[in-house]
């Protein structure tokens, strides 16, 4: 199975997708762990990641989708979940091209749904308390969410014109989110 998570910054994403990850046997791709872990190496990626990061705004296009290309030509990503990709109108197309050139497609778009601003806010924030990232201060954390806003809220429905969109309420306790997910996945299963 092959699956995206899509939502605003603090709607879960990152949360839910490794569970969802192991439940259908296949890989967590995160961009933002990946760009992360170039940050930790100290890689010329991840210099270059920092820069856009730190203050909330998207790594440039041609660097993300480059980096995902390869990341999907592994041999462990038959199955996935591709987690906070894509985030821009050209990485849509971007991985359209790459599953077609795989001769592949998506099983399916997960969409959690939080709109109070407020509460996706404050989740970061309390995030911050332990996170260690330079990326969850307060006053990045809401350019985060007016990026997402500018450039990412008006994908979703693209996916609902293919007919994969599955929205699930992303309001309530992680396990109560995971068992909508769940049955999501069900019934996709069939
Ligand atoms: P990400 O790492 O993807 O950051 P994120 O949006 O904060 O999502 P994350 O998965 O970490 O958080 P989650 O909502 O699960 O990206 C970071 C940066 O990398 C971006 O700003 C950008 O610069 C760059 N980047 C990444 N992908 C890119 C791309 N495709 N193109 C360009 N640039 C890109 O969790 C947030 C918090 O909420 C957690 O503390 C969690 O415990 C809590 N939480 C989760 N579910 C909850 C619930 N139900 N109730 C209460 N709290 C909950």
């Amino acid at each position: 199975m092959r699956l995206l998570i899509m939502g605003p910054p603090g709607a879960g994403k990152g949360t839910q997708a490794v569970d969802l990850a192991s439940s259908i046997g296949g890989a967590h791709i995160s961009t933002g762990d990946m760009f992360r872990e170039n940050l930790a190496n100290n890689t010329e990626l991840g210099q270059l990641a920092r820069s856009y990061m730190d203050k909330g705004q998207y790594v440039p296009d041609e660097v993300t989708n480059g980096m995902v290309r390869d990341r999907l030509a592994q041999p462990d990503a038959q199955a996935f979940v591709l987690d906070g990709y894509p985030r821009t109108a050209d990485q849509v197309v971007e991985l359209d091209d790459i599953l077609a050139s795989m001769g592949t497609k998506l099983d399916g778009v997960i969409s959690l749904v939080v709109a109070d601003r407020e509460e996706l806010v404050q989740r970061m924030i309390k995030r911050a308390e332990t996170s260690g990232r330079a990326d969850d201060t307060e006053e990045v954390i809401r350019h985060r969410q007016d990026v997402y806003d500018a450039e990412t809220a008006a994908l979703v429905p693209l996916y609902k014109e293919h007919g994969i969109l599955h929205e699930v309420d992303g309001i309530g306790s992680i396990d109560e989110v995971a068992a909508r997910i769940a049955a999501v996945v069900d019934t996709l299963r069939g």
